[in-house]
């Protein structure tokens, strides 16, 4: 009955219908959705620190309004991603505590440092430029609630990558000073974040099912290569120089060749030992126990709530 179930599941995936939470789901879709959006969730959260490091240092007081704006944003893509991994049978808590505990991953780039200003700018511009790129085509992945959620989490990445333009273009046109911080930060940046868009394609153990679902509708690869295109007329329109010498324009295919990607420094990263694995880590675990009393508060009043309410 079960392999009946699988083919009329995967029929609808081939019709492009929508799967909702009430749907009959193998339960290895179940699993791999709640491994990426829940993995999704955890990489918002914790991307608020890098950039959270510089909200009390902003230049100017419309900078620190945007990086405000920006990273509540980030808070609110972790609360709706949570609430969609939810639908799936999962609970909060048992989430958090995989993320806490090092279980679940979280995208390696929120384990590189922010050192100066011009980072946020590479951030906005590289960090969110490439969530844009994987963003996108996942408003069109078979599971309802994160197709929706995705939606509005691109509108916000898109002011957000305008954002961190604007800044590295400021930047750029400044001082010479101000343009080698800008140029340090996209040396910095550029390699950790071609590694976002995950493992090259035969090193993908996930692909091969997320595309029979529709979860993904473009390879690592290929997101990679698109981001890519992209990304260097940008960065020759601010005048600074993409750290690969080996960067060349295809005339043939018209995409960008890049150099070799250090999958090894990717490997140590999730593995635990990139540059602010375990400071990301302690904030989480300091914050998550800061926080215990406002769980404790809003369990009490659910509890005075649901009595009142029986009496
Ligand atoms: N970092 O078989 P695949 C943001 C893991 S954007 C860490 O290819 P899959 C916005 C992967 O989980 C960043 N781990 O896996 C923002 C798997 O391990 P597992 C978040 C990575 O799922 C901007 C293993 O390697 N975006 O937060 C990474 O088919 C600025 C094998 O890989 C998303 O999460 C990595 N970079 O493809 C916030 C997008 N790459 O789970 C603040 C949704 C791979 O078996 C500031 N996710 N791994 O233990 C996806 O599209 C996919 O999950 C991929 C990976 C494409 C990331």
């Amino acid at each position: 009955e079960d392999a009946g179930r699988a083919a009329q599941f995967q029929a609808r995936i081939d019709a492009e219908e929508r799967i909702e939470p009430n749907d009959w789901m193998p339960a290895a879709y179940c699993k791999t959705l709640t491994r990426q959006i829940s993995q999704h969730a955890h990489s918002e959260i914790v991307g608020m620190l890098p950039e959270g490091n510089w909200i009390t240092r902003a230049p100017t007081l419309r900078r620190k309004a945007a990086l405000l704006a920006k990273v509540q944003d980030e808070c609110g893509h972790g609360l709706y991603l949570y609430a969609a991994a939810e639908t799936l049978g999962a609970s909060r808590e048992e989430l958090v505590d995989q993320m806490l505990s090092g279980k679940a991953k979280y995208s390696s780039i929120f384990n590189y440092p922010t050192l100066t200003w011009a980072d946020i700018g590479a951030i906005g511009w590289l960090v969110d430029g490439a969530a844009i790129m994987n963003q996108i085509p996942l408003c069109r992945c078979s599971y309802g609630p994160y197709a929706r959620a995705m939606i509005r989490v691109c509108k916000e990445e898109s002011f957000h990558q305008r954002q961190g333009y604007e800044i590295m273009l400021t930047l750029c046109r400044g001082s010479a000073e101000q343009k080698a911080m800008a140029q340090d930060a996209l040396n910095r940046w550029w390699w950790p974040c071609l590694m976002m868009f995950g493992p090259p394609d035969q090193a993908s153990q996930h692909s091969d099912t997320s595309t029979k679902w529709k979860i993904k509708r473009f390879s690592n690869d290929e997101l990679r290569q698109k981001f890519l295109d992209a990304t260097v007329p940008q960065a020759h329109y601010l005048g600074l120089t993409l750290p690969d010498p080996a960067l060349t324009k295809n005339e043939a295919t018209g995409h960008w060749d890049y150099g070799a990607i250090d999958w090894d420094e990717f490997k140590q990263v999730l593995a635990g030992n990139g540059p602010c694995n375990r400071d990301r880590l302690a904030a989480r675990r300091k914050a998550h126990d800061d926080g215990a009393w406002v769980r404790d508060a809003a369990v009490a009043y659910a509890e005075k709530r649901k009595n009142r309410l029986a009496a």
